[in-house]
């Protein structure tokens, strides 16, 4: 781990060379964990800076050798995150080390008896004895404490902070399982978005299972391992399939199927999605070229997840790639995206929409939908959510929200598609209400792109088949 004692505060000092030999040799013994030796040359204020190190790591050794033996309340080892920091310190060296102290000063006032042991890019470090019942407590004051404004220079700052913490268990001290447990639990503290969190064991092990999950994904991410299957979206006024939306699989040696649901989150999570996505979208353009080799030619949809759609090198790359398909991509995003980020998200969609890729809002309805982003949305299509349609024709509510959906996206000037529809009444339903495209187990679950294109090859032949006798049948139907 990078660590730095921050011993000179933000006090410039210029030194000679035999001071800075003195310094130097200071520092060493004081790393080798041995005494401070004569700092007589030194100015003042750095000598007593020096002196202050040593009584901390004094306090520090006192603390790990008594442990399990003398202590009466358990030791905890405890990480501030505090995110913004290292961007800060990329600003100025001088600004970080000031907010640092800062923060420094409100431990030792919320918790006095905290020794603190070191500070790296984003974290302070420390360790304090409490009694477990009263940690939690404890340390929810020090987050309010840590987080209330703060000015250096003149300057205004409101740093985030999380907090992690683990409880040394009886008969052991301070060492570094101890500390790679408050790590843990700051990691997790940042993930959830709470203010401070606990080590858990368990949490650990399923993480470290996520995380394996993961490596094995970026391994099998250049092999069949991984391939994609088409849900068909069928034309509702026409019958036709137009388009496809192109969904991962993957296939885990020893796990088996993972449904993504398992593995785009985490990927999310870890950055990983962006591979993920690079790859897919490429796949899609070669799997659309080879459904045209057949003589199926549709729209494919790619899902795109909302950070990633907000992130201008991906956007830059799949504008480039998407320009080289044959036929039409498009993207599928949810509305977290628009949420997260509006003016990237907004200005993104601009973007593909420009180069004639159109942006399909998912899963509509199911989250923080939102009618004034809507309203913004330069978007083609709007998807409603599965948990609207499974509803359709046993209640009440449901048939009137999706009405009311698709009166809005075509004022709008939007496509509409319903997702999993998987009854012929829920078909004929929306049909009648006007929505345009239908997607769900009753037309097909998604297939591999041969299977697709045996799919519609059926598809049409039967299409063409039902039409001659039911053209004069339905002659004065709009
Ligand atoms: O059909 P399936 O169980 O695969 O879909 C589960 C969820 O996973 C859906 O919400 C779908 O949008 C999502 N999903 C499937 N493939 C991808 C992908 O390539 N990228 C992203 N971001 N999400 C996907
Ligand atoms: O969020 P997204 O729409 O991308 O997710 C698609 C998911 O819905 C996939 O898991 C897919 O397999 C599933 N799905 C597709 N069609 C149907 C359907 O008709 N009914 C139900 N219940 N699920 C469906
Ligand atoms: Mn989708």
């Amino acid at each position: 781990m990078k660590s730095r004692f921050s011993l000179l505060g933000r006090r410039e000092t210029s030194l000679d060379a035999a001071q800075a030999h003195t310094l130097r040799n200071a520092l060493g013994r004081l790393a080798a964990g041995d005494r401070l030796p004569r700092t007589g040359d030194l100015p003042a204020a750095l000598a007593d800076a020096l002196a202050n190190v040593e009584r901390r790591l004094r306090e520090a050794d006192h603390l790990t050798r008594a442990v399990g033996e003398r202590l009466d309340r358990p030791l905890h080892a405890v990480l501030v995150g505090v995110d913004r920091l290292a961007g800060i310190r990329l600003l100025g060296a001088e600004l970080a080390e000031g907010l640092e102290a800062r923060l420094v000063a409100r431990i030792l006032d919320i918790l006095p008896e905290a020794v603190l042991r070191r500070t790296g890019r984003d974290t302070l470090e420390f360790v304090f004895e409490c009694d477990p019942a009263e940690a939690r407590t404890r340390l929810k004051a020090l987050h309010t404490a840590l987080e209330a404004r703060l000015e250096v220079d003149g300057k205004v700052f409101d740093l985030p902070v999380a907090i992690g913490f683990a409880r040394a268990p009886p008969g052991t001290g301070l060492d570094e399982a101890l500390i790679e447990a408050a790590e843990h639990a700051l990691a997790r503290a940042r993930a959830e978005h709470r203010q401070v969190a606990e080590f858990d064991e368990a949490a650990r092990a399923q993480r470290s299972d996520e995380l394996a999950l993961m490596r094995d994904l970026r391994a099998a991410l250049d092999t069949d391992a991984v391939h994609l299957c088409y849900q068909p979206k069928l034309d509702a006024r026409t019958g036709a399939i137009i388009a496809a939306e192109a969904l991962i699989r993957w296939r885990h040696p020893e796990r088996g199927m993972v449904p993504p649901d398992v593995f785009i989150g985490l990927a999310e999570q870890t950055g990983e999605i962006r591979h993920i996505t690079e790859r897919v979208l490429r796949r899609a353009i070669s799997d659309q070229a080879l459904m045209r080799a057949a003589g199926v030619e549709v729209d494919v949809a790619v899902n795109v997840s909302g950070g990633l759609f907000c992130d201008d090198r991906f956007t830059a790359w799949a504008l480039e790639r998407i320009g080289q398909a044959a036929g039409v991509i498009g993207l599928e995003i949810t509305e977290t995206a628009v949420i997260g980020d509006p003016q990237k998200a907004i200005a993104h969609m601009k973007a593909f929409a420009a180069a004639g890729v159109p942006i399909a809002i998912d899963d509509y309805g199911s989250g923080l939908s939102s009618l004034a982003y809507l309203k913004q949305l330069p978007a083609h299509e709007l998807k409603i959510d599965k948990c609207f349609i499974s509803g359709l024709t046993s209640s009440h509510r449901d048939p009137l929200i999706v009405r009311s959906t698709i009166e809005l996206a075509h004022a709008l000037d939007m496509k509409v598609t319903a997702e999993g529809v998987d009854s012929p009444t829920a078909r004929a339903l929306l049909t009648v209400m006007g929505c345009d495209l239908i997607q769900g187990y009753d037309i097909s679950p998604p297939l591999t792109p041969q299977a697709f294109i045996d799919f519609v090859q059926r598809h049409e032949m039967s299409e063409v088949a039902a039409s001659a006798p039911r053209s004069r049948g339905a002659a004065g139907v709009g």
